[in-house]
């Protein structure tokens, strides 16, 4: 850390990819964890590094979403636990959401970590280690597909932080209501979900924490009422246009 100045432009960026390499050396993130975050990085820059209306309206979606599920179930991967377990902990208590941990480099090694890592940040109960609560989710071949029966398998609503689209499109086949955020709104996890925030999850986990706080107050017809305003595709087509207009804008300067 103390390698990168304060003063340096580019301090957030490194800071964050920072969390991803101390979570590699403690063995929370695979590998390839680590290319998925310069993939995360390049769509941010283009994005502006900035959370923009599109993913605004998206988490205020998200919001509605959680807080008028049965039962919703947050799941972590090794990214996610690296970059902001705390912000899970507090989601999963604003909401009453369940945790899961659920990976597609599967590595009991990496479970443990992980869990050791959300307790250490206040959570209770951790979902996914458990093999007699083990149910298999059909039309997916990863490792992914081993959930807990109490959790994910059992859940209306799944919120699915950098994800692969197979298990995105596996929960929606077998009727779940999928939130996942994702810098590319270009990847199958984001064309496939219901709900695409396009943003970077270290920026905007806070802002659907606060969202689901305010949100909390309203009753279910104001809750619907936003959910049926908001439409994913079209959200997704104003990300690409996000994209589109700051290239313009930073074409005229190059
Ligand atoms: O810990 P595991 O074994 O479950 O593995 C986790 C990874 C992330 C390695 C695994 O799910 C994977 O390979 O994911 P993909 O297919 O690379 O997809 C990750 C998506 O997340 C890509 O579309 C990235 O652009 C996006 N992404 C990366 N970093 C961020 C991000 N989106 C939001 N915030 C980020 N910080």
């Amino acid at each position: 850390m103390a390698l990168i100045p304060k003063s340096h432009p580019r301090v957030k960026s490194l800071l964050i990819r920072e969390k991803l390499v101390s979570g590699f050396d403690n063995g929370l993130v695979a590998k390839e964890g680590l290319l998925a975050q310069g993939r995360g990085e390049a769509f941010d820059y283009l994005l502006g590094e900035r959370t923009g209306k599109s993913a605004k309206s998206a988490i205020k979606a998200a919001a509605a979403q959680i807080l008028l599920a049965k039962l919703s179930v947050i799941s972590v991967n090794g990214n996610v636990a690296a970059l902001c377990p705390k912000e899970i902990v507090k989601l999963a208590k604003q909401t009453a959401s369940k945790i899961e941990v659920n990976l597609f480099y599967s590595n009991e090694k990496r479970k443990d970590n992980i869990v050791k890592t959300l307790k250490k940040n206040g959570a209770k109960e951790i979902l996914g280690t458990n093999p007699a609560t083990k149910a298999t989710l059909s039309g997916i071949d990863s490792a992914r597909r081993i959930v807990d029966k109490n959790g994910i398998y059992a859940a209306d609503v799944v919120i699915v932080p950098l994800e692969d689209g197979d298990r995105t499109l596996a929960l929606r086949k077998s009727g779940k209501t999928v939130i996942t955020f994702d810098l590319n709104p270009l990847s199958r996890t984001s064309q496939t979900a219901n709900i695409t925030i396009v943003d970077n999850v270290t920026r905007s986990m806070d802002l659907l924490i606060e969202n689901c706080k305010n949100l909390s107050k309203k009753n279910n017809k104001t809750l619907e009422g936003i959910l049926k305003k908001f439409d994913n595709k079209k959200n997704l087509s104003n990300s690409i246009k996000d994209i589109k207009n700051n290239l313009t804008k930073r074409s005229r300067f190059a």
